[in-house]
């Protein structure tokens, strides 16, 4: 079974104005669809047809670009779709909201973390936060379509919170402003579903 385009879940405008409609249909039908069908060729009539996407990034082989680069692209944005919601949005709470501040000691100095994570990744990368067995939290960034599940890369753990940095995922919008635009981010995440990924992967 090949991978597939998963559903945004929500209208291309339903972010807006953090998120403008344009970026989001681009980024997921032009984008996030040619990692999915890149992906797909990669890994046809080899041994990754078939594995799960953890699997496949978990275990892959660095050197295996074509796999590296849209198995990457396509976990990362099927990520980054379920962490935003124009209505359900939640707010930080119960075992996730103690990890991180047992971490970082309080909310704001979280997002002043990923924040700087995501301003200081130069070029195009991802910030992310991810939950080690035991529940114990950590911010990082990574480059290109790298993510934590990968072997030696820079932060290990199961990515909870992705935050796309490439130019492409804001610059019709914010053009350079690329902190204005992680600012609008914090103002969409749905954190029902990061706590939800928290639980299940700690
Ligand atoms: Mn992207």
């Amino acid at each position: 079974m090949a991978f597939q385009l998963p559903e945004l879940g929500y209208a291309y405008d339903a972010l807006e104005p953090n998120i403008d409609a344009r970026t989001m249909e681009i980024h997921h039908s032009k984008h996030h669809n040619g990692y999915t069908t890149k992906l797909n060729g990669a890994i046809a009539g080899t041994d990754l047809e078939g594995k799960s996407i953890e699997d496949i990034l978990t275990n892959l082989d660095m050197s295996n670009s074509a796999v590296r680069n849209n198995g990457g692209g396509f976990y990362n944005h099927s990520l980054f779709w379920t962490v935003m919601n124009p209505e359900d949005r939640g707010y930080l709470s119960g075992d996730l909201k103690d990890a991180i501040e047992a971490e970082f000691g309080s909310k704001d100095a979280f997002i002043e973390a990923f924040s700087k994570a995501a301003a200081t990744q130069f070029g195009s990368g991802w910030a992310w936060l991810c939950v080690h067995k035991g529940g114990k939290v950590e911010v990082c960034s990574t480059p290109n379509q790298d993510n934590p599940l990968m072997p030696g890369v820079s932060c290990g753990g199961t990515p909870i919170l992705g935050l796309d940095v490439w130019e492409h995922a804001y610059y019709l919008n914010y053009q350079n402003r690329r902190p204005d635009y992680i600012d609008a981010f914090f103002n969409v995440i749905n954190w029902n579903e990061v706590e939800r990924r928290y639980a299940a992967a700690k």
